[in-house]
């Protein structure tokens, strides 16, 4: 059974997977709301995947015998104005979750819970994938500047992101 502390740490991250969708939802709408369908899409997909974050650690908590401890979700305390800042917010947004998955690793190995290590671990490779993601499709939004053509191009690229979901065995096992 996870320890109470392994519980908790995990019952956030969970919570805070569900306001990381929240966030990209938001982002979403409003590249949604300012022609960029692309964008919005690359942002819903990012949205659908943070939700199959939350799913998979709310079942991990309850396959270890603990009881997830549900909190409330914040709204995003991101502001911004145009394409790039968004970026520069998701990629920040993402550095803070990096952070917070290696604290539930140390916490994991901390307790000798090795099976807790290793479930958290697939986080510590995804975060690596994340901030990369995020940091590829910042560059190009700065180096597009006000080329409209140039942005509208790679809008057309980022609809095509399609969302897979990561656990799919676990999903169709439940
Ligand atoms: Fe859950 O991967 Fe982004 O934050």
């Amino acid at each position: 059974m996870l320890k109470e502390n392994l519980t908790n740490a995990l019952s956030k991250q969970f919570n805070f997977e569900l306001y990381s969708a929240y966030i990209y939802l938001e982002m979403s709408a409003y590249c949604d709301r300012n022609g960029l369908k692309g964008f919005a899409n690359w942002l819903n997909v990012q949205a659908q995947e943070e939700l199959a974050h939350a799913m998979h650690m709310y079942e991990y908590i309850l396959e270890r015998g603990a009881y997830p401890v549900f909190e409330d979700v914040k709204k995003s305390p991101y502001d911004f104005e145009n394409i790039t800042e968004v970026f520069e917010k998701t990629l920040a947004h993402e550095q803070i979750v990096t952070g917070r998955i290696n604290d539930i690793a140390s916490l994991a190995l901390k307790e000798n819970d090795h099976a807790a290590y290793i479930f958290i671990q697939w986080y510590v490779n995804e975060q690596v994938e994340e901030e990369a993601n995020a940091e590829q499709i910042l560059q190009q939004v700065k180096q597009i500047g006000t080329n409209t053509a140039l942005l509208y191009a790679l809008d057309k690229e980022l609809a095509a992101r399609v969302f897979v979901n990561p656990f799919p065995a676990k999903t169709a096992a439940n």
